[in-house]
């Protein structure tokens, strides 16, 4: 009865992170293909494998607990859930797109066009907000062909690399969100759910901090190490060893995966020599 209901996409750009994920966290399933429920051997939690449009309103209800969909599934849904964490994966943004023959003029460009769309929801909101009359065309799939087969003058779809765009002669001209995938709950979970939803959430941050770090060692002249240690700042401060080497040190600390290659030409530069970067398996800040 205490065992929390996560809600997965059951195949799709969402699964296989989402299941590696909660892996990730040490949570061992025993048989997760080609069936509709699993339940967790170390843990208090049991996964639904449904259709990613379903979750919102599955988590609604409380069928499921909790939920793992992209920003945009919970915008469009307007159901009555609670984000409660990003997970940095299914990154993608929401954009309109015209021919690539067309001149672009600004969002008014699409006053009295139709826009092909599945997202009807999070399209007119934008609509209203920029006082824009467009007409919606609502389609279930592959929406980029729209504008050649004269459904409509224009998209409104997800991009991640553009390619879609391109082979299909479109051009992307302004964005209307961001997302990513994200946590969903039910706003009133029993105590014990929050628990372990708590506990759950305890480790994926674990697993997320150290997807953003690396470890690094290297080694300096003791006469480096100021300017080294600056450049690394660490989870506290650096960790200094001295090397067997007289007047030399191995400096060990934690770096931040984003500003990775640029850190890494800044301590060359500050003396910095054989250098290691090491991935880092859990993070508990
Ligand atoms: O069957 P089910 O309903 O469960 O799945 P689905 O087909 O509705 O969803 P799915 O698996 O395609 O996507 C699930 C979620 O992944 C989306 O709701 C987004 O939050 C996220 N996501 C991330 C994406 C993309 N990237 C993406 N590139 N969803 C779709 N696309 C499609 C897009 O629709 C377009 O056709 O990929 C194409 C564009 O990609 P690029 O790389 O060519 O720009
Ligand atoms: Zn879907």
């Amino acid at each position: 009865m205490n065992i929390l209901k996560i809600a997965i996409q059951k195949s799709g750009r969402l699964s296989e992170k989402s299941l590696g994920l909660l892996e990730e966290c040490g949570i061992k399933f025993t048989n997760t293909t080609g069936t509709l429920k699993a339940k967790a051997k170390n843990f208090p939690v049991e996964i639904l494998f449904l259709r990613d449009d379903d979750i919102p309103q599955y988590v609604e209800q409380q069928v499921a607990d909790i939920g793992i969909l992209g920003e945009n599934g919970v915008l469009e849904s307007e159901k009555d859930i609670e984000v409660v964490e990003q997970l940095g994966f299914a990154g993608c943004r929401m954009s309109l797109a015209i021919p690539n023959k067309e001149t672009y003029t600004g969002p008014s460009y699409f006053n009295n066009k139709k826009i092909a769309t599945s997202y009807p929801v999070i399209l007119s909101k934008f609509l209203k907000e920029n006082n824009i009359n467009a007409q919606i065309e609502e389609i279930s799939g592959s929406v980029e062909i729209a504008p050649s087969i004269g459904l409509a003058d224009g998209i409104c779809d997800i991009v991640s690399s553009g390619s879609t765009l391109m082979s299909n002669g479109l051009k992307e001209v302004e964005t209307i969100l961001k997302s990513q995938a994200v946590i969903i709950k039910n706003k009133h979970l029993s105590a014990e759910k929050e628990a372990t939803l708590d506990k759950l959430l305890f480790r994926i941050r674990a697993v997320k901090n150290a997807n953003n770090n690396k470890y690094i060692l290297l080694n300096a002249p003791e006469t480096a190490v100021e300017a080294i240690s600056a450049l690394l700042p660490g989870v506290k401060s650096p960790t200094i060893i001295p090397l067997a080497e007289k007047g030399w040190v191995s400096i060990h600390s934690v770096i931040k995966e984003d500003d990775f290659w640029e850190r890494i030409d800044m301590l060359k530069e500050a003396g910095a020599e054989g250098i290691l970067v090491i991935p880092i398996e859990k993070m508990i800040s």
